[in-house]
């Protein structure tokens, strides 16, 4: 699973990619500092891996982790070849998620390309550049359907009238996410055209370090102009945070946090609100060798979710053995789970729930 960071150019987001992740990417303070995309994979804090740490004391523990694209600035006229163009579009596309960063700090040093701070402003834009994009996909699949629908087939009449309503929202200025459209016509005719204001999103405001734990009336304007868009809003001084991970030690590193007011760096904060973004959810192993978290899209059934650590563990599923994460760090060892009859065995139906630790038994 991938999350696209897009915006507009010199707003922070190869700087967040840093924040977040260990491969370096370039920034600088000119516009279209980034060309080609920078693709890192990042860790998903989850603070109840240490717990499990503490009562197992394996060999190694593994995170879960999530893929995270940085592609190029997107200016006004990108979707019709306006400054890098088309092709970063594509970059997005592949992608499950959209971070969509706005500039809310003042810093006349930095320049923006439209001259002024203005983060409700520069959404319209890059909102405006993705419904046209997407606008080009709508027209080209309309094209294609017309025929077949006045042959007289019914499928095609039926997709042809979602199209059509498609092209009248993104027209209008509707992202395709907000477009009413019944669920099945959705998952048989939209899904499968990958569009990208389809995607989920979280608006990740750039703030200045005074604003680090609290905010500003920049991320207050932004709030209130996506209320009604069902979407996640975090602030984070991207900038500051990018400081501190050059920094040696976790000593350091904690110290300056605190200095600043936070309990962990709000890039953690993040990927958590990223991994919920893209429906993903975490179960464990947890043995003397390793402690793992191991991702699963939210709704698994336990051979799915054993099919993520093999395909034959799917294959040739039998049972799990599963103990909640709350029992696990009650009793504090899986013996005494046992010994308690909390373990419970499950079968093929079994929905994974989140911070479930696991064990798979299977015959291939
Ligand atoms: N003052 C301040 N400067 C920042 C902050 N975040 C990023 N910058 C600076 O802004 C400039 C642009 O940052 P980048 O991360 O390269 O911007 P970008 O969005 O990746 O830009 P393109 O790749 O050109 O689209 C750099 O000089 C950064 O150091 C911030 O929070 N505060
Ligand atoms: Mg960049």
């Amino acid at each position: 699973m991938k999350a696209g960071i897009v915006g507009l150019p010199n707003v922070g987001k190869s700087t967040l990619f840093n924040c977040l992740s260990n491969a370096k990417a370039q920034s600088a303070n000119f516009p279209f500092c980034t060309i080609e995309p920078n693709i890192g994979v990042v860790n998903v804090p989850d603070s109840r891996l240490e717990k499990l740490e503490e009562l197992v004391n394996p060999e190694r523990v593994l995170p879960a982790t999530v893929e995270i694209v940085d592609i190029a600035g997107l200016v006004k006229g990108a979707s019709k070849g306006e400054g890098l163009g088309n092709q970063f579009l594509g970059n997005i596309r592949e992608t499950d998620a959209i971070l969509h960063v706005l500039r809310c700090f003042d810093d006349d040093n930095i320049v923006h390309v439209d001259g002024s701070i203005d983060p409700i402003r520069d959404k319209e834009t890059i909102d405006m550049e993705l419904q046209l994009k997407d606008l080009e996909t709508v027209e080209k699949k309309l094209d294609k359907v017309k025929r077949a629908a006045k042959t007289g087939n019914k499928e095609a009449q039926k997709e042809e009238a979602v199209l059509l309503s498609l092209k009248n929202g993104l027209e209008a200025g509707t992202s395709v996410r907000a477009i009413s459209i019944d669920d099945d016509s959705r998952k048989e005719f939209v899904k499968p055209l990958q569009f990208i204001t389809d995607k989920p999103v979280m608006y990740v405001c750039n703030v200045d370090e005074a604003a680090a734990t609290s905010g500003n009336t920049y991320v207050e304007q932004v709030r209130a102009a996506v209320a009604n868009e069902n979407a996640e809003v975090i602030f984070l001084a991207v900038g500051t945070e990018a400081d501190i991970t050059e920094l040696d030690t976790y000593e350091e590193r904690q110290m300056f946090l605190e200095d600043l007011g936070l309990s962990e760096p709000g890039s953690a904060v993040l990927i958590r609100g990223a991994y919920k973004l893209l429906n993903l959810e975490t179960y464990f192993t947890a043995g003397v060798k390793e402690v793992r978290a191991w991702t699963i899209p939210i709704g698994a059934t336990a051979p799915q979710a054993a099919g993520v650590i093999h395909t034959d563990f799917e294959k040739g599923f039998i049972r799990a053995e599963v103990i909640s994460y709350a029992d696990y760090i009650h009793f504090g060892s899986e013996a005494k789970v046992k010994e308690a009859g909390k373990m419970r065995v499950e079968g093929k139906e079994y929905i994974v729930k989140d911070g479930d630790v696991m064990h798979f038994r299977f015959n291939v």
